[in-house]
């Protein structure tokens, strides 16, 4: 099979932003989104760990194609962002990623491990962090996923804290997000974000989500209303040099959509106590709690992460519309 990716068509000063950590990596830019940023069109990053690593197969191919779809309806081009044979990828083409789906051995990939992928030539998933990373360098202002990494119930023992959250401390991006899922301590998270000069913001609410749930429990200090406010917000940023961090709106699933709250209790505490019992650690605690969701609810959980999905998207596109607006 034929992954190659596109040689680059970067201009020159595209490998010499400086980004957490991915400054002069080189970029191989897709068909569609080298065609976007030559005309000015608005472009909208996507993560790949979601594909491989997020959702179960093969409902992860089907999903990360209505993914792109819905972008696209909403009028922006979307840049799947992951890693083929080694080279980093913006844009990913249909091939590409139906092969980061299916694929055997496609390795989760946070920005320390890019290099040493890279090295490898492995093909790999990029994680919030790393997706947001190499959307900065390539100067992709929004980024939509389903929600982010954070801190782990028990970190204060495990010390397992997504490097999603240090990584949008130095990463000038919006990033739209159902908050952070209440597999993980979400008041701690909102916290971290605080002390890491990360900005967030609710959309049309000032409840923070909790991805699956529409209320996590916690109040944020702003609430933006409309794709232009959070164009101004972009622009805000930009003018007065306070961008360095990146902006989290959260924006949480209708009441109505969420998943039942005493379903997911339970299902949250057998996880948990799953995760204790079998040891697990590390990169694979993410995956494994969202796949036992998906796996005991009967699909239900595995239903609310795609429409959770699909309306950032959406949202997603409209903002980057809304701060690019496609020429005439
Ligand atoms: N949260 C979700 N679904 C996901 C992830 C997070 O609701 O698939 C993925 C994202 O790619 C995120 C990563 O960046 O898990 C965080 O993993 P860790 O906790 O190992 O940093
Ligand atoms: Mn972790």
């Amino acid at each position: 099979m034929h992954l190659t990716p596109k040689r680059s068509n970067a201009a020159e000063g595209d490998r010499h932003r400086t980004v957490a950590g991915v400054t002069n990596f080189q970029i191989h830019y897709g068909e569609q989104v080298t065609r976007a940023r030559r005309d000015g069109r608005p472009v909208v990053a996507l993560e790949s760990t979601i594909i491989s690593h997020g959702l179960p197969h093969p409902d992860n191919l089907r999903v990360a194609r209505e993914i792109e779809q819905t972008v696209r309806d909403n009028g922006a081009v979307p840049a799947t962002i992951g890693m083929i044979g080694g080279e980093l990828v913006v844009g990913l083409d249909d091939r590409q990623i139906e092969h980061l789906a299916l694929a055997e051995g496609v390795a989760k990939l946070s920005v320390r491990d890019l290099a040493v992928a890279a090295a490898k030539r492995a093909d790999g998933a990029t994680t919030v962090a790393a997706t947001s990373a190499v959307a900065a360098a390539a100067g992709i202002g929004v980024f939509a996923t389903g929600g982010l990494g954070g801190v782990h119930r028990e970190a204060n023992v495990t010390f397992d804290e997504s490097a999603d959250l240090t990584t949008l401390a130095r990463t000038p991006i919006v990033v739209v997000c159902a908050g952070v899922k209440s597999i993980l301590d979400v008041g701690a998270t909102l916290e971290r974000l605080e002390t890491l000069g990360v900005a967030v913001a609710g959309y049309r609410t000032k409840r923070f989500p909790g991805f699956f749930i529409t209320d996590g429990g916690f109040d944020v200090d702003w609430q933006l209303d409309s794709p232009d406010e959070i164009a101004d917000v972009m622009r805000a940023r930009t003018d007065h040099g306070v961008g360095a961090g990146a902006l989290i709106l959260a924006n949480p699933l209708p009441v109505d959509e969420q998943l039942e709250p005493a379903l997911h209790d339970r299902t949250l505490a057998e996880g948990l106590a799953l995760l204790s019992r079998g040891g697990i650690t590390g990169k694979a605690v993410t995956p494994f709690l969202l796949s036992h969701f998906h796996a005991s609810t009967e699909g239900q959980s595995l239903a609310v992460n795609v429409r959770i999905i699909l309306r950032n998207s959406a949202l997603a596109a409209r903002i980057a519309a809304a701060h690019t607006p496609a020429p005439a």
